[in-house]
């Protein structure tokens, strides 16, 4: 380009256009490089439909150089293999050269090698070629088609972390080759990290996600269906998926359903594999699915012998029959050694039966044998002869065929709410009742018991909670429901009214909205946050155990964690950690406290906030709207870190139940979506608007609430959208923190703010459309004027005022009443 540049110095820009073009178009038509031809640093080729590029990049924050495939057509480069991984070239003078045996090699131009193909350099080839095919595959071929035959190398047998299309992920049986992923070590450094997802051949294949040499997640065996333990691989509108198993190869694969919404799975810097899909310009990548999704995930949590449930507290429990090998340590939370059978088989004589297990994740198959054609009831009999053997299933669960049996401990199970699968453990008979010992029905026992538990949480928890205070140190409701029990520490009153000092103004940290919250020191040394609850609370028993059940489920770097409840006749409390900074409005909101946030620390809160409040929608399985995200409630730790508290207003929605009414309109104006705040109708919706003011403040270092500007009266809201309008966003920064701000982080912390607080519920985005978009991995759509946008909030009322509440907004007046 520079060449032609400096042939026509006198032209005028029009022709340059032109001339610039016309080189554009011939160099994109070119998709391979035959013997002796090369491609250097700012040289590309191009697959024939334009969908791939393969050149030298640049990693973002780096000046190294790799050679790369990336999307061209679509999602602004990202890139899905690099070459040379782990020997960068440090200047723009890297170049491709293919030689005459059809072996590409890459150098800086002088050096040696610092990447090829291969190492053997075999005889030369009669017409090699390097071409990038239109699947994203580079390949050198020798032969005019690309025919399996003619491949003498190809980048889909050497995986980055990136699996596309096509790609075979797992083994050649024959040759041995094991197609894998690879994690990035950082966002700016595409060597290899310490992630790997690899195909395991031993027992029956299944997937294996490792930290080095640590196992960290495994997909489980392949079910006929998808993976065991990955139940949301299902039929999709974005690709199709299966597995091929035969004597030669094994391996996972998929096709998209539309080559024009590419979707493509990745296994990041964080050890995490997710799926990615393509939406359009304005919206670009969304994460789409992602293997590891909760705790439950995480590579034998639970022991051998134990399982996992996400819905429970603990999570972990012992298959029925078995007892934890360690009380101490099952009951302080490390369930690591598992669990040990309660009566030991009688092996020899054949006298064991089996348990069935219902809705689960098969356990790892590493220690397994399997045979296609031999049936559920063979099964049984080979696994009752051999004295090692602890359980089998079947193989394809479309049609009940094929035996899978285990040896030794069984390890990594859990349950699952929907697309689980059967197991049968064997046990001593006398563990066995052949009429109730299926646990089929204890399923359906359970889940009376459990109704019935909840009803009698309605009636009175206290009086539940403190009979069973009695018995064992848990606060609960209904030993007999599993599913409830929640085995949180139960604190005493005393031992709270001593660390607090008798709950002394001195350790009183504030006023929630539902009574006082105190600082406290425990006997052992350890600080506490309580939080006690007024009497007058608004906060019932219904909420109060509302919290305390979604609380103690939730564990979350960004969610505050609870550590116990006190529940005495008329006291209520929570303990949670103490954390020293306080809430985030003490900073942003103080003048002199404000420049200890600096633009960097806030950034990172609002990201933090982000994830959270995105596990609390989609990650942590619940499924949870926080209804009064507020600057009061993200607390901040030693480190700034946001984490989110106050759960008292959350309320779980399944899968579909997207959106719910209610009569009770609670939360605190100024956070309120109009919707919310108007026809008491919220949804995950909600929680996003409240999240966009949250920015807002967070940039602007004033309240929503009372907002007015003096010019015109528009709210915060108004305000920022105003100035965005005009293009001065910058003046809506902080003015104590103006010295420190990152422009572009903060022009896009307002564009999604005010994407998050439009109007309409719909033209908001969800919250992993606000992570990747904070992320600055898309462009952003035009925000249409927020909600909210002129109003002047007249009511200065919150949660926890009066009954009867009048907002006016928009010069209409809304008045709601509280139901009794
Ligand atoms: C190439 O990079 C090295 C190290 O960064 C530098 O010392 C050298 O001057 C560069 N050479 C050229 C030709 O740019
Ligand atoms: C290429 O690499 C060699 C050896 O690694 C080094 O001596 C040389 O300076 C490099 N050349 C450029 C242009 O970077
Ligand atoms: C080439 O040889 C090096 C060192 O002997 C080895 O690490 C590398 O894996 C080999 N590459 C190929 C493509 O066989
Ligand atoms: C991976 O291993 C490294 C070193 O062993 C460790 O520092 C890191 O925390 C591990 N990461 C995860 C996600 O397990
Ligand atoms: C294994 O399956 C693949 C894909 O279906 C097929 O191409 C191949 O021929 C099969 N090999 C054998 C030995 O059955
Ligand atoms: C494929 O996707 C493109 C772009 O997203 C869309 O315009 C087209 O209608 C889709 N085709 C089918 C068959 O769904
Ligand atoms: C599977 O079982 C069948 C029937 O018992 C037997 O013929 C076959 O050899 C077995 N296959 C393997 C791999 O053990
Ligand atoms: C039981 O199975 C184990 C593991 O496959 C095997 O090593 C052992 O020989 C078997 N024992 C008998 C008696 O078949
Ligand atoms: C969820 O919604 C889909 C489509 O609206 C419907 O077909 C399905 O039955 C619903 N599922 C439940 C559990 O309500
Ligand atoms: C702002 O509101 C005040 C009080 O409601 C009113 O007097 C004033 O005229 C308003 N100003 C503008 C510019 O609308
Ligand atoms: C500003 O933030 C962007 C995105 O986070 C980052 O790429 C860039 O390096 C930052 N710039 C400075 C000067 O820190
Ligand atoms: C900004 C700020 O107040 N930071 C404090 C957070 O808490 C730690 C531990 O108490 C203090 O050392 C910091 O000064």
């Amino acid at each position: 380009m520079f060449f032609i540049l400096s042939l026509v110095p006198g032209a005028s820009m029009g022709w340059l256009l032109i001339l610039l073009t016309l080189f554009r178009v011939t160099s994109c038509a070119v998709n391979s490089i035959s013997a002796d031809q090369s491609i250097r640093d700012d040289e590309t080729i191009v697959s024939a439909n334009e969908m791939f590029e393969l050149g030298f990049f640049s990693p973002r924050n780096s000046w190294d150089r790799f050679l790369g495939i990336w999307y061209k057509k679509i999602g602004s480069g990202t890139v899905v293999w690099v070459a040379n991984r782990q020997a960068p070239i440090a200047n723009s003078t890297g170049v491709l050269k293919l030689t005459t045996e059809g072996i590409l090699i890459l150098s800086n131009g002088t050096g040696p090698a610092v990447w090829s193909s291969s190492n053997s350099s075999g005889p030369p080839k009669s017409s090699p070629v390097a071409q990038l095919l239109d699947s994203g595959n580079l390949i050198v071929r020798d032969g005019s088609s690309d025919s399996p035959e003619n491949i003498l190398w190809q980048s889909f047998d050497h995986l980055s972390n990136t699996l596309l299309e096509g790609m075979k992920f797992g083994m050649n049986l024959q040759t041995g080759l094991n197609r894998y992923l690879s994690s990035w070590k950082s966002p700016d450094d595409p060597s290899p990290g310490t992630f790997t997802y690899k195909l395991d051949p031993s027992g029956f294949p299944q997937l294996i996600l490792r930290n080095g040499s640590v196992v960290l997640y495994r997909s489980g065996p392949w079910n006929g269906l998808r993976f065991s333990g990955f139940p949301q691989l299902t039929p999709n509108p974005v690709y199709k998926f299966g597995f091929v198993f035969n004597q030669s190869e094994v391996y996972y694969y998929f096709e998209l359903l539309n080559s024009s919404s590419p979707s493509r799975l990745v296994l990041n810097e964080k050890g995490i594999a997710e799926r990615f899909a393509w939406t359009d310009q304005s919206r670009g990548w969304i994460l789409y699915s992602s293997a590891q999704t909760d705790d439950c995930d995480t590579y034998a949590l639970c022991g051998a012998f134990g399982t996992c449930n996400i819905a429970n507290s603990p999570k972990c429990q012992c298959l029925k029959g078995f007892v934890p090998k360690s009380l101490n340590s099952w009951q302080v939370g490390d369930w690591s050694r598992g669990c040990f059978r309660s009566t030991e088989l009688a092996c020899p004589e054949g006298k064991d039966k089996f348990m069935k297990h219902s809705g689960i994740k098969l356990p790892d198959t590493r220690s397994s044998w399997f045979n296609r054609s031999i049936s559920l009831a063979e099964c049984k009999k080979i696994c009752l002869k051999n004295c090692s053997c602890t359980g089998y299933a079947t193989l394809d669960i479309r049609d009940g065929s094929g035996c899978l049996i285990w040896y030794g401990e069984l390890i990594d199970i859990r349950e699952f709410n929907a697309n689980g699968q059967e197991i049968y453990v064997r046990m001593a008979a006398s563990e066995v009742d052949d009429n109730l010992g299926n646990s089929g029905l204890r399923r359906r026992v359970e889940i009376i018991v459990g109704a019935a538990a909840s009803i009698l949480l309605l009636l009175g928890v206290t009086y539940v909670c403190i009979k069973r205070k009695r018995g064992e140190n848990f606060c609960g409701y209904g030993r007999e429901s599993p599913n409830e029990d929640l085995e949180l520490p139960l604190f005493d009153f005393s031992t709270i009214a001593s660390a607090t000092n008798q709950f002394s103004i001195q350790n009183k940290l504030g006023e929630g909205g539902f009574g006082a919250v105190y600082k406290g020191i425990l006997k052992n040394g350890q600080e506490i946050a309580v939080k006690r609850l007024s009497e007058t609370s608004r906060q019932g028993l219904i909420e109060f155990t509302n919290e305390v059940t979604y609380i103690a489920k939730l564990q979350h770097r960004n969610l505050v964690k609870l550590l116990g409840c006190c529940i005495e006749v008329d006291e209520k409390m929570l303990v949670y950690e103490f954390l020293p900074n306080k809430s985030l409005d003490c900073f942003i909101f103080d003048q002199r406290q404000a420049v200890l946030l600096d633009w960097n620390k806030r950034f990172v809160i609002i990201h933090g906030i982000a994830i959270g409040l995105l596990y609390l929608h989609r990650d942590s399985r619940l499924r949870i709207i926080h209804r009064d995200l507020k600057a009061e409630n993200i607390l901040l730790d030693n480190e700034l870190n946001p984490k989110i508290s106050d759960f008292g207003l959350a309320r779980t929605f399944g899968g579909n139940e997207t959106e719910a009414n209610t009569r009770r309109v609670m939360g605190t104006y100024g956070y309120m979506s109009p919707e919310y705040a108007i026809h008491g109708l919220y949804s995950v919706k909600s929680d996003i608007f409240s999240f966009g003011v949250l920015v807002l403040e967070i940039v602007h270092g004033r309240r929503n609430r009372g907002f007015s500007h003096p010019d015109n009266n528009l709210t915060l809201l108004g305000h920022a959208w105003t100035l965005f309008k005009k293009g001065r966003p910058i003046e809506l920064i902080d003015e104590s923190i103006k010295q420190t701000i990152n422009f572009s982080e903060v022009l896009r912390s307002i564009h999604v703010a005010l994407l998050c607080v439009q109007h309409n519920p719909r033209d908001r985005p969800d919250m992993s459309s606000v992570v990747m978009m904070l992320g600055g991995e898309s462009s952003l759509p035009e925000p249409k004027p927020p909600g909210f946008f002129s109003d002047v909030i007249s009511l200065e009322g919150n949660s926890s005022g009066s009954k009867h509440a009048e907002i006016s907004a928009n010069e209409l007046t809304i008045s709601f009443v509280e139901p009794r």
